[in-house]
């Protein structure tokens, strides 16, 4: 019997069959099912394998269930929903997914920021409800969103793609980050800013930060009530970095004007959510990596850390 290796999301048979012939697979196939906390710390007791998503927390009571587990390859750039000390306590390597989606989850940012700015789900929705009976100058107006100023949250390396794009729209760019970007401020004049300049003089204000401690509930009342009343608000990173409350209020009080949203506190997001009944709100469930072509370019790379961990203690892209 090979290593046993757990997955926590059905996989392509072109992926999990060459697995199967390395290793004793077992894998969660409900689809629409995310894996309940008691059958993954029932499933990993003798795994020395696990491939999770984000929704799945790997913390200090997993690792206690899994002795002989030496590898967590995370399917996300992110890794939040991992307790990275807890894992160097109980000596497993971590591996993530960076680069391979870079590009597309910046395209998905931008494609986020015009359909919110230009009203485009509103307008579609509006032809195929067989709304369209006439025409008049400001009818689903939006707003330009080329030579308008973005503001980067986080200019990581999806950030500065963002930014190229927005180069393309000539727009204005401005970034906070914790770090100074010299290739987005050499190549792109991106300007660094503090977060409060950047909150009230973008037009778009763009959230790609890790969430850590410092990031949690970053974007408060307090930060809404400083963007100009057009700005419009957009999240591509993580939920908790915002009060959605918060975002709610300033929403329906006109402090800002719309929000194009990726990402939740809380996903799945029911659609009852009071933030999902506003038309100025574009959300999407968490689709930033989501082309057929990257989605295939992750997978690949967590098997491949997989297999180097078990091979010669070397994977590709550990985190830390
Ligand atoms: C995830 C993401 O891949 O990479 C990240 O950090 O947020 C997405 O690309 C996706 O949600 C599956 O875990």
């Amino acid at each position: 019997m090979g290593k046993k290796l757990f997955i926590t999301r059905k996989l392509p048979n072109e992926v999990i069959e060459p697995l199967q012939a390395k290793y004793d697979v077992e894998m969660w196939d409900k689809e629409d099912v995310v894996i309940p906390r008691h059958v993954l710390l029932e499933k990993v007791k003798d795994a020395e394998g696990l491939m999770t998503m984000l929704s799945e927390k790997v913390d200090e009571e997993l690792f206690q269930h899994a002795p002989k587990l030496k590898v967590v390859a995370n399917m996300a750039v992110g890794y939040d929903n991992i307790d990275i000390q807890a894992a160097e306590r109980a000596n497993v390597i971590i591996t993530n997914t960076p680069d391979v989606l870079t590009e597309s989850t910046a395209d998905l940012t931008f494609s986020l920021l015009l359909a919110t700015a230009r009203r485009m789900i509103e307008a579609a929705e509006y032809v195929k409800n067989n709304q369209w009976k006439s025409w008049s100058p400001l009818l689903l107006a939006g707003h330009d969103v080329h030579r308008k100023t973005i503001g980067i949250v986080g200019m990581g390396s999806i950030g500065e793609v963002v930014a190229k794009r927005a180069k393309g729209f000539d727009m204005h760019i401005l970034y906070y980050n914790r770090s100074r970007k010299k290739r987005a401020e050499e190549e792109l004049h991106a300007q660094y800013v503090s977060f409060e300049e950047l909150v009230s003089q973008s037009d778009f204000i763009v959230c790609l930060t890790p969430l850590t401690t410092e990031t949690k509930n970053l974007f408060t009342k307090e930060v809404f009530q400083q963007m100009k009343p057009s700005a419009i608000f957009v999240n591509a990173s993580r939920g908790p970095v915002v009060n959605e409350d918060d975002l709610y209020s300033a929403l329906v009080e006109g402090e800002i004007a719309g929000a194009g949203l990726d990402v939740f506190s809380e996903e799945p997001i029911s659609g009852e959510h009071p933030l999902l009944q506003l038309k100025q709100v574009v959300a999407l469930p968490h689709i930033g990596s989501a082309t057929t072509e990257t989605r295939y370019k992750m997978m690949e790379l967590c098997v491949q850390n997989i297999d180097r961990v078990f091979s010669d203690g070397t994977p590709l892209t550990p985190v830390k």
